[in-house]
């Protein structure tokens, strides 16, 4: 398993404060991770580059978070056999639908496994990213059991009172 497995790309900084719960989620596993701005409309060279060149890096699998008008994991998916997971970051104007939209609706041919808006997509982006690689790492494998068994555990019988 190379480093850095995963590659987690975004469209803006903005997006770090949800996109950094997909790199949370991966430390927690134990999974490496480059996190990296690139941008389909400000940067579509670094895009191109990243996404040609990503499967020779060495990447086995793309997270990509972007927002509003979300051309971002499309194009990656459009020039990459990688899995490209996206991830639709909430935006100002339309709370995150249209980039849930924008991610979501890939025409048949090029595929984008999309995940729901905001941390819950971040979060679960990582979770099938690891699933991805635990089929090849037995390691992963236990460690994702585990992860699984500590949430389940973490829930209580009966709900009480926060203050
Ligand atoms: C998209 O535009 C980014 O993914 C981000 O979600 C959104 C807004 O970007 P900024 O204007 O905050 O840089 O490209």
């Amino acid at each position: 398993m190379p480093k850095s497995p995963v590659a987690i790309i975004m469209g803006s900084q903005s997006d770090w404060p949800v996109m950094k719960n997909a790199a949370d989620t991966l430390d927690r596993l134990g999974v490496g991770y480059d996190a990296r701005i690139v941008s389909a409309h400000r940067t579509p060279e670094r895009l191109y580059d990243f996404a040609k060149g990503a499967r020779a890096k060495g990447f086995k699998v793309i997270i990509a978070g972007a927002g509003g008008a979300a051309h971002l994991p499309g194009m990656t998916a459009a020039m990459t056999p990688l899995p490209v997971f996206g991830v639709p970051v909430e935006s100002r104007a339309l709370s995150g639908k249209d980039s849930l939209l924008s991610i979501v609706q890939m025409p048949a041919g090029v595929p984008v496994g999309t995940l729901a808006i905001g941390r819950a997509g971040a979060v679960n982006a990582a979770l099938l990213a690891a699933a991805v690689l635990a089929l090849s790492d037995e390691a992963l494998a236990e460690r994702l059991d585990a992860w699984r068994d500590a949430q389940t555990a973490a829930v209580e019988t009966s709900p009480r009172d926060e203050s």
